[in-house]
């Protein structure tokens, strides 16, 4: 076990990260600069280019991280935050990280054109990496997000495995293919790359089962709980409950969308096994992220990767 929190391993690059992010993100239009910059500013756990950066010190021999790979943890934190514009207007969310969200603080259209404008200066940086083969993967990111997210507005179902699905495209995809993409743009060998990318997407769902685990919870989250039943959206505790409970069956079917609905469906998550199961379902994906990695040779870097998995499964936010 580490003796360091693995943020610190990264601090330095992450204090270099978000400075780049925001002079790329001026422009002569000044609310967009205030509004693209928003979430960025606003203290997020990093955790992605994080993973970004530990995976590639801990898979070069001289535990440096090359500029290709710095520019892909900035483009990874820029989509995650065009995804946030978005999505919390999608899910008319009114807090983000303990402040207004941005549709609340700016207005619906000024977060979706912010978000817009996040992905095309992504997509700027993108470019600039000259590695078509990373401009595929990376826009297929961008692509999985959207499919997730529309799979989620018009799936009311209870099979888990579509849950599954909905899950990689709207979270893994991007922590396993951008994982992926760092390993690509320093030459790691096919076994090193193909590490990460499982690395990623098993790291990722565990990831969306612990923040649909939280929604259920009264831990401060800086941001709305018990939300996704309001938004008419059966996730892993709900579906978990459903096996002891057919009775969700049709609440679920319908999007709890009848008058009590939501709070019926709250009392029988609660009172079943769902928040256990679910925890215990993100461990098993957090111990498939730990064997994914489990050949790379002992580092500081690599013990980050590993207290990392931990902080996912255990975090309250
Ligand atoms: C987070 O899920 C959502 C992630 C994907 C959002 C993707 C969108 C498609 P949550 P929280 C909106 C458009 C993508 C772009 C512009 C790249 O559970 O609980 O809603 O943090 O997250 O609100
Ligand atoms: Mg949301
Ligand atoms: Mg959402
Ligand atoms: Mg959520």
């Amino acid at each position: 076990k580490t003796a360091s929190n693995p943020f610190n391993l990264v601090h330095a690059d992450l204090r270099h990260l978000e400075s780049t992010i925001s002079l790329l993100l001026q422009s002569t239009v000044p609310k967009l600069s205030q509004i693209s910059n928003y979430y960025i500013n606003n203290s997020g756990k990093r955790i992605r280019p994080t993973i970004l950066l530990l995976l590639s010190k801990a898979t070069s021999k001289s535990h440096l991280v090359s500029p290709s790979q710095r520019k892909l943890g900035e483009i990874t934190e820029m989509i995650h935050a065009a995804s946030l514009l978005h999505d919390d207007v999608i899910d008319n969310s009114s807090t983000r990280r303990n402040i207004p969200s941005t549709p609340t603080a700016f207005g619906n259209k000024m977060s979706i054109l912010a978000g817009d404008y996040l992905l095309a200066q992504a997509c700027i940086l993108l470019a600039s990496l000259n590695n078509t083969d990373v401009v595929k993967i990376m826009s297929t990111v961008i692509a999985n997000l959207v499919e997730g997210e529309i799979l989620q507005l018009s799936s009311r179902t209870t099979d888990f495995s579509i849950y599954l699905e909905k899950t990689y495209l709207k979270t893994a995809s991007l922590i396993s293919l951008a994982s992926k993409a760092a390993m690509i743009v320093d030459s790691r060998s096919e076994e090193v790359i193909h590490a990460a990318e499982e690395f990623g997407k098993n790291l990722g769902i565990a990831f969306q089962l612990i923040d649909d685990m939280l929604d259920f919870s009264n831990f401060d989250l800086g941001k709305p709980s018990n939300a996704d039943l309001k938004l008419g959206l059966a996730t892993a505790p709900a579906l978990f409950a459903y096996e002891e409970f057919p009775e969700l069956g049709p609440l679920i079917s319908r999007g709890f969308g009848e008058p009590g609905d939501v709070e019926l469906a709250t009392n029988l998550v609660l009172t079943s096994q769902g928040i256990s199961k679910t925890k215990e379902l993100a461990r098993k994906y957090i111990d498939r992220a730990k064997i994914a990695i489990s050949s790379f040779e002992g580092s500081p870097a690599k013990d980050g990767l590993d207290e990392i998995c931990e902080l996912v499964l255990n975090r309250e936010k």
